[in-house]
């Protein structure tokens, strides 16, 4: 077994691969990518990798894999010997998926909003903060129903999944976007028991369970 994650640090999508390995003991190694300033992402050897020119990028044996969520799900059926992480029962399966292009959308909104303030990026900021917002309250209401009918997660399993996975580092870097949390209780009772995951990894701006009280 040989997995290599082309990987920039501050990125939330490669911040997911980096998470469920660390959760699942999956051993693998790391090659940078400058994504910022220095934009090797776009560069000639990766889009070789990733025709797209986005990150990440995870190859496993040869196999190059490309988007965070397909990549998740992978590594969640190769990996996890329980199977709950990524159901394949046709009902729990498209649960998981549809959180999966949720998190896309967060991606969308939430972290375009991050990239307008922190990286430069030419992104309309008003307009993806609101786009962030309503994602967030609809996830927080989500949360909050479920929450009533003793569900911790995203999904309808008693077991955290990879929707979890997905979902929780552009919720959990929103304010680096001006995107304040505060309204969303729900959000952040169940961002404190992603991060209670044992194995759970930390990554800059997204700190251990213990701080979660002074939030
Ligand atoms: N759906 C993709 C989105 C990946 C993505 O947006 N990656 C960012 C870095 S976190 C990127 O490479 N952006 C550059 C671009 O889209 O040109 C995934 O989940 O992997």
């Amino acid at each position: 077994m040989a997995i290599t994650l082309y990987d920039f640090e501050l990125s939330g999508n490669c911040y997911k691969l980096r998470l469920l390995m660390s959760i699942l003991g999956v051993r693998y190694d790391i090659i940078p990518v400058d994504f910022y300033p220095g934009r090797q992402h776009k560069s000639d050897w990766f889009l070789k990798l990733n025709p797209l020119g986005q990150l990440p990028v995870l190859v496993d044996d040869g196999l190059v894999l490309r988007d965070s969520g397909a990549i998740l799900a992978y590594l969640a059926r190769k990996y996890d010997p329980t199977g709950l992480w990524f159901p394949t029962e046709p009902a729990q399966l498209s649960e998981v998926l549809q959180w999966h292009a949720f998190a896309d959308d967060i991606t969308a909104t939430a972290s375009a909003a991050r990239l307008a303030l922190g990286m430069f990026y030419d992104f309309d900021l008003a307009k993806a903060q609101a786009g962030a917002h309503r994602l967030f309250r609809l996830m927080d209401e989500h949360l909050w129903f479920g929450e009533r009918e003793g569900r911790d997660w995203l999904c309808a399993s008693q077991h955290p999944t990879t929707a979890d996975i997905a979902c929780f580092p552009y919720v959990m870097l929103s304010e680096e976007g001006n995107i304040s949390r505060m309204d969303y209780p729900a959000i952040r009772r169940w961002s404190d028991r992603v991060r209670r995951i044992p194995g759970f990894t930390v990554m800059s701006g997204i700190f251990p369970a213990g701080r979660a009280a002074a939030e």
